[in-house]
This record gives structure tokens, C-alpha cells and sequence, in this order.
């Protein structure tokens, strides 16, 4: 296995929109960002994954770029960008930024002139087709509810955009397009940046456009949308023409990537990506309806998702570890118990994520455990996600109730209430009314208050990250599931030619004792203060509790 920085790194993702207002216009932006810097790096992280800031209409909070070659007004200006690069790497961190090229705004000039005419230049940088018996071209869905294409009158024809009407997907068959890419990509890099997050880079490659005989939309992502024809004659240029010339880190995130495909897109051999995100994990409580679905999680196909993972990319490749982003739940409301045991399944999730085997990525918030919130009035939420899937709920006369009840479990902005930096009004947030409202737990969850607590769980997260460094072979030492069928445990070993860790997890809120032999090891840290209760090759787990323990190879 090659060593690497960024197999070594810590992640922390920034969602800028909710990170901290400089302002007062009660939306974060990058000044707000760099006031906080002192903050990330005391955590002990080593990048910064950035989503959006580049100009944008905020169809989708970013996800839908106008200009790829500035930053959106309400997040500040170039120079202000500038600075924050400089106050990143001044503090020894690097900086990824979030790449969407599967589609662009439709405000983005390509788009504006692409529609003007079916002879234009632009025409071809995205996808139109003609309609067929008075409809659409085919069945395919949208991610954000109804069809995937929408019609322009002016040309009598559809484009196409998987996700909403205003993000329609550039087309990559198009030669001139891609090299606008990997310019796009150019300028970030000599600007110094340190790498991508590519947005559903899976999904740039389209199939034939029949219609997809499938009615789980999991599986036309999976069979139709993902993983086209030619992803990896994409990647490999993108590789040879970009990439190769920097030091840059890469995470291509990739729906409908599986233990089958996922290996090639990151393959060191296949000179493509260096990380892929897959959703093994993610659409584990999502039913057949999707997010909007929901169903209970299945521990023990939680678990098998990263043995798989590792099994499967050991020796070839490298995986990233992540619980959670702004798309999906808060990490200690959906795995944890953000109950009575608030303050120690946090931690375990914590040492959950530091001590597996791949770039571990920490989604900003969770560092303080914040959870998920409950909003009494569907006008209280902002994505466009749970809008349109509201609206078409509406629409087929289903139970609005329901419906509220679901955005509570599953919705997106779960995860992008603004952080909760202090007690005082808008948690410190803003001095304005917030885009969005925050949790209305902030008084007790707080960056603040947890700061002045020896036990807290930001000053946790510090201590395990410190000891994931302290212990350099938890980079690269082999990973083993102990105990696959356990229904409340989670126990796994790693190992290299010095040391031997183990890492038992009581993910339920019983005291258990369980069988395990840790004669001779030492525990390293843990989320009890008490020593390890081992006796007689049986340890007694507290509700949620979570050891590393360590023993030196003879
Ligand atoms: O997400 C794509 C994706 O596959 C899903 O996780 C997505 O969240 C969707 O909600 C499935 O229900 C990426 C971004 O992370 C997301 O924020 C964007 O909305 C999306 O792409 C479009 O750019
Ligand atoms: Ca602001």
C-alpha cells in the first residue's frame, strides 16, 4: 500500500451556508468561515472540504453554478476566497473544493445560449432531445420528483436534468465541454487549492436514453444513470489532462457506485480517482419510495458495508470513511441515540470513524453531536428536495402529515440547520433572521459551553483525532470484523507488523457483557473514564460505550 497525505488526513466538511454569518444577512459566507478557522484546526483535521461558492442562483444552496470562475455574491468575492486559502494552508491545512460538472445552472451563459437556437455553438454542451408521442422523451425521473426532462417551446424540444429543472446535466460526449472542465479545474488548482469533491461524478456518463423498465428508483440510479459507458474514458482524461500535473486529492461521491464498480474508479492502477464516496450506508433506512421512506436500519448489513468495502479496495485502492454530509441525517440522531445517551453514542460514532481503515471525512456540527430537528411547518423548510417531494405528495392527495413526519426522519435539513456556536440569539449563527432556523436545541448544544467541558464531545473529537495521529498504524493496518452477526456490537481488529488494536462499540443502550479476549491490551481511549472492565476473556460494555484498545506486537 502507497503512503499518502491524504490517506492520512483528517476530512471536515463546511457547509457555508449554515457555518457562520460575518454579516448579519443571516447567511453564512466565507468571511464568517475564516473567523472560525482557529476552530477547525483545533480539532487537529488536516483538510477542508468546501461545498459550493461559486456564483449561483441557489436552486439547490450551490449545487446549481452559473460561474464557475467566481464566487456567489452573498458568500463574498474572490479576494475574500483568497484570504481563506491563505488562512487554510497558513494553518498547515489544505483545502478541497466541491466540483459539479454533471450539470450547471441553467442560468450559467452556456445554458442561456445553448437554448437560443438548435444551431448554436453551445447547443451540444447539454443534452436535448425531441419528444415523443406529445410527452418526454422517456420515463426517467428525476432525483428531486417528476420527469427528468423539461420542455423548451422555443426549440420544441427537452433537456435533460436529473436533478431539478434548473440544473440541467451538461453533455460530457461533447469534446469542447469537457475541455471547459478541466480548464474550470485548472484555474482552481494554480490558484492552489488542493483537490475535489466531484459531485455524482458517477452519473456524467449517459446510457442509451430508453426508457428504464425498473420501478425502484434505486435501481435506475444503480442500472440506467450511473456508472455509463464511458465514466472511466472520462476520468482517465480527466487524469491525464488535469490531475496528474498536481499533487491534487480526490472524492469522486457516487451514487449507484457498488462493492462490483466502485473498485475501478479508484483502482491505483486506473489512474482515476483517489476516493470515491458510495451509499452503501447511507440508503440503508431508505425504502423502495426513497428518503421519503423510510425504514429502520439494519445493523448487521451496516456493519457488513465496510468490512465489504475494505475487503474489496485492500491492496488496490483507498476508502473513505463518512457517517453523514448535508444530504442526509445528523450522524448521532440516525446511528447513535441523541437521548439519554446524547453525549456517549456521539463519542462512539467519533471513535468509530477514526479508527477504520480510509480517509475519515467529519461533517461539520457533529463535532458538537448536533442532531436532527423537527419543524412543526413544512414552510419552516427550505430544501428543494423536500419541496418538489412535497408538492408531489400534495398533488396525488397523499397524508401531508406523513409526509412532515418523514421530512422529520429522512429530510436534508436535518443536516443543514446553521451551527450552533453559543447560547446567545440565532446560537451565535447571525444577528439576523437565519435562511433557515436553527435547532431550537442550541442553548444546550453548543460549541461554547462544550469548550469550557473537559468531557464534552468536541473536546472528545480532539482527543480521539489527536490519538488517531498518535498512532500512525491506524492509517494502514489490516481491518477485521470480530463478531459480523452481533446484533448490538460492533467489534473489529486492526493490525500491522507492530501493534494490534481492537475497537468494541456497544451500539445499544443495554450493559452487556460480552465475550472477547483482550488479555494484555491497554486501553488507549474510550468514552467511560472507568479502566477496562475485563476479566476472566469477558468485558462489560456500559450503554454505548466505545474502547480502542492496544496491545505491541512481540
Ligand atoms: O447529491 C447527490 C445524491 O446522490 C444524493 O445523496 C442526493 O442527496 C439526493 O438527495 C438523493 O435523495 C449531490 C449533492 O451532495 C447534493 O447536495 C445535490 O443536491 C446533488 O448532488 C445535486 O447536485
Ligand atoms: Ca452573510
Amino acid at each position: 500500500m502507497t503512503e499518502k497525505w491524504w490517506k492520512e488526513a483528517v476530512v471536515y466538511q463546511v457547509y457555508p451556508r449554515s457555518f457562520n454569518d460575518s454579516n448579519g444577512d443571516g447567511i453564512g459566507d466565507i468571511p464568517g468561515i475564516i473567523e472560525k478557522l482557529d476552530h477547525i484546526k483545533s480539532l487537529g483535521v488536516d483538510v477542508i472540504w468546501l461545498s459550493p461558492v461559486y456564483k449561483s442562483p441557489n436552486d439547490d444552496n450551490g449545487y446549481d453554478i452559473s460561474d464557475y470562475y467566481s464566487i456567489m455574491d452573498e458568500f463574498g468575492t474572490m479576494q475574500d476566497f483568497d484570504e481563506l486559502l491563505q488562512g487554510i494552508h497558513d494553518r498547515g491545512m489544505k483545502l478541497l473544493m466541491d466540483l459539479v460538472v454533471n450539470h450547471s445552472s441553467d442560468e450559467h451563459a452556456w445554458f442561456q445560449q445553448s437554448k437560443l437556437s438548435k444551431d448554436n455553438p453551445k447547443r451540444d454542451y447539454y443534452i436535448w432531445k425531441k419528444g415523443k408521442n406529445g410527452g418526454p422523451p422517456n420515463n426517467w425521473q428525476s432525483f428531486f420528483s417528476g420527469s427528468a426532462w423539461q420542455y423548451d417551446e422555443h426549440t420544441d424540444e427537452y433537456y435533460l436534468h436529473l436533478f431539478t429543472k434548473k440544473q440541467p446535466d451538461l453533455n460530457w460526449e461533447n469534446p469542447a465541454l469537457r475541455q471547459e472542465v478541466y480548464k474550470l479545474m485548472k484555474f482552481w488548482l494554480d490558484k492552489g487549492v488542493d483537490g475535489f469533491r466531484m459531485d455524482v461524478i458517477s452519473v456524467i456518463s449517459k446510457r442509451n436514453y430508453e426508457d428504464s423498465p425498473y420501478s425502484d428508483f434505486n435501481d435506475t440510479i444503480a442500472h440506467v444513470y450511473a456508472n455509463g459507458p464511458k465514466i472511466h474514458d472520462y476520468l482517465k482524461e480527466m487524469y491525464q489532462e488535469v490531475l496528474c500535473k498536481y499533487d491534487a486529492m480526490t472524492v469522486g461521491e457516487g451514487p449507484g457506485i457498488d462493492l462490483e464498480n466502485g473498485i475501478k474508479y479508484v483502482a491505483e492502477s486506473e489512474k482515476e480517482l483517489n476516493m470515491i464516496f458510495h451509499f452503501g450506508h447511507m440508503f440503508i433506512d431508505h425504502g423502495k419510495g426513497g428518503r421519503f421512506d423510510p425504514k429502520p436500519i439494519d445493523f448487521i448489513e451496516f456493519k457488513k458495508v465496510f468490512a465489504d468495502w475494505d475487503t474489496k479496495l485492500k491492496d488496490q485502492g483507498w476508502g473513505s470513511i463518512f457517517l453523514g454530509n448535508h444530504d442526509f441525517q445528523r450522524i448521532v440522531s440516525r446511528f447513535g441515540n441523541d437521548g439519554e445517551y446524547w453525549n456517549k453514542s456521539a463519542k462512539l460514532l467519533c471513535l468509530l470513524l477514526m479508527s477504520m481503515r480510509g480517509t475519515p471525512y467529519v461533517y461539520n456540527g457533529d463535532e458538537i453531536g448536533m442532531t436532527n430537528v423537527a419543524f412543526g411547518r413544512i414552510d419552516d423548510y427550505r430544501d428543494v428536495e423536500i419541496m418538489n417531494a412535497y408538492q408531489e405528495w400534495k398533488a396525488e392527495g397523499k397524508d401531508l402529515d406523513k409526509f412532515l413526519e418523514n421530512v422529520h426522519i429522512n429530510g436534508r435539513d436535518n443536516a443543514r440547520t446553521p451551527i450552533q456556536w453559543s447560547d446567545q440569539k440565532n446560537g451565535g449563527f447571525t444577528s439576523a433572521e437565519p435562511w433557515i432556523k436553527l435547532n431550537p436545541n442550541y442553548p444546550q448544544i453548543n460549541v461554547l459551553s462544550q469548550e469550557h467541558e473537559a468531557d464534552s464531545i468536541l473536546n472528545f473529537y480532539r482527543r480521539m483525532i489527536q490519538v488517531r495521529k498518535d498512532n500512525p498504524s491506524l492509517f494502514y493496518a489490516d481491518f477485521e470484523d470480530l463478531d459480523p452477526s452481533s446484533e448490538q456490537i460492533y467489534s473489529f481488529k486492526r493490525w500491522d507488523e507492530s501493534s494490534i488494536y481492537l475497537v468494541v462499540l456497544n451500539f445499544s443502550s443495554d450493559k452487556i457483557i460480552y465475550n472477547l479476549d483482550c488479555a494484555g491490551y491497554d486501553k488507549v481511549i474510550g468514552n467511560y473514564d472507568t479502566g477496562l472492565s475485563y476479566q476472566n476473556g469477558q468485558i462489560t460494555l456500559e450503554p454505548w460505550e466505545a474502547v480502542l484498545l492496544k496491545k505491541e506486537q512481540a
